[in-house]
Parts: structure tokens; C-alpha cells; sequence
């Protein structure tokens, strides 16, 4: 199976490839991978918040986000005081989520082909918006029906440290520098690895100014 092309290859076999960092056995970042798509996918967005804007949702445990979040695709990813879930309908409008963009469609299933994910058809994607100071706490993605399919993962604006650590909350991280463009994929033996983003540093991004959007693509039902 293609989604098997990094494993127990490791660094070698991907940094072989310009452009193309990897994090772990089924993890890479492809630099600036979503640097042609940046203009269109920017233009859709616009629609996207038009139709479901950004809010602050809340955990499970009672606490407001600082990250903003909003969806597009056929299901949206939902926290409030009864857990996280999937949803088709987002719960501030009572509609469903707008549709994914077919730029974004294009640009998830070219970057999980360059991983080696071929045929990944996602029908869920949350939209990440972090202002100074806005962090996420360290997770994993576990409420996906099909962990066999992997995540991509779209940076856009100003730049963040990613956290990436193992399979267990205690295991040691790696920071990882994400920006304007790049992509990360990851799936296989990495798909539940726990991760996490730095607060954002307030600076100011020539196209976005004082934010970073990112875009998480995924096969959730
Ligand atoms: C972010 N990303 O980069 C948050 N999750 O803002 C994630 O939580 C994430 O980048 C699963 C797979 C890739 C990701
Ligand atoms: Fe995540």
C-alpha cells in the first residue's frame, strides 16, 4: 500500500525529496506545498466565513478556546459541554457547514498523494484561526471513524511552533516550525500521535496580517 512508502524508511528516504521534511514514519511537512493555491483558497475562505463564522468554542471541561474555529465539508468538528463530535449542522445557525471548497479538495488530495496517501477523500475540514497569544493544548484526533485515512494539514500566515510528540501524552516533543504554505500530512503509524501549537507570536504577515489560519482536512464519518 502506497500509505506505506515512508515507513521504516525514516528521514532518508524523504529527505531525498526537496522540500519535504520528515517528522516521523508517516509524517512529512511539504514546504510551501500550498504556495500556488494560497490566492483561491484565500477567496473561498472568504465564503466559508461569510456563511459560518469564526467563534471561540468551548471544551468539554468549561474553558473557551483562544484558537477561533469554523468548518466547511459535509461534517464539522464541534467541542461544547457535552464532548467533541462531528456534526453536519453547525450549531450557532442551525444550517449545514458550507461546502468544501474545491480548490481545498484539489490541494488535500495532490499533498496526501505526494505523501504517498493516494485516493484520500476527505469530507471534513476545520478552520484554525490564532491571533497573538492563541495556543492549542496538546491532543490527539481521535474522533475520525476511519483512522486509516491521514490528515493534511494547511499553514497559512504567520508562522507557528508546532508541537509533535508520540503516542503517549508524556512522550518528549519535537517543535516544529510551521508557515505561510506549508503542509503537513500525516497518517499510518503516526495518525494518533499527540500534538499541539505554541501561543502565536505577535508579528504581522504581509497577506494576513496578525493571524495564522490553519486548515485540517480530514476523513471524519
Ligand atoms: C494547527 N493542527 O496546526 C493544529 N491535527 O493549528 C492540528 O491539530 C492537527 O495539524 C491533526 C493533524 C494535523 C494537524
Ligand atoms: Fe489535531
Amino acid at each position: 500500500m502506497t500509505r506505506d512508502l515512508f515507513d521504516g524508511l525514516g528521514a532518508a528516504a524523504s529527505a531525498a525529496q526537496p522540500g519535504v521534511d520528515a517528522l516521523a514514519a508517516g509524517a512529512v511537512v511539504l514546504r510551501g506545498f500550498a504556495i500556488p493555491s494560497v490566492a483561491r483558497l484565500l477567496a473561498d475562505l472568504e465564503h466559508v466565513t461569510a456563511a459560518a463564522p469564526f467563534r471561540h468554542m468551548v471544551t468539554p471541561g468549561g474553558f473557551r478556546m483562544s484558537v477561533a474555529m469554523t468548518n466547511c465539508g459535509a461534517l464539522g468538528w464541534v467541542s461544547d459541554g457535552t464532548g467533541y463530535r462531528y456534526d453536519a449542522v453547525d450549531p450557532q445557525s442551525g444550517a449545514n457547514w458550507p461546502a468544501l471548497p474545491a480548490s481545498l479538495m484539489q490541494l488535500a488530495q495532490d499533498a496526501a498523494a505526494r505523501a504517498g496517501f493516494d485516493g484520500f477523500l476527505p469530507d471534513a475540514c476545520l478552520v484554525n484561526r490564532y491571533q497573538p497569544g492563541a495556543r492549542l493544548s496538546l491532543h490527539q484526533d481521535r474522533n475520525e471513524r476511519d483512522m486509516t485515512a491521514p490528515i493534511v494539514s494547511v499553514s497559512l500566515g504567520l508562522p507557528a511552533l508546532f508541537l509533535f510528540g508520540g503516542l503517549r501524552r508524556a512522550d518528549t516533543r519535537s517543535r516544529v516550525p510551521l508557515g505561510h504554505g506549508d503542509v503537513v500530512v500525516w497518517g499510518g503509524p503516526a495518525r494518533l500521535r499527540y500534538h499541539g501549537v505554541l501561543a502565536l507570536k505577535d508579528c504581522e504577515h504581509p497577506l494576513l496580517g496578525r493571524q495564522r489560519i490553519n486548515l485540517t482536512l480530514r476523513k471524519a464519518g
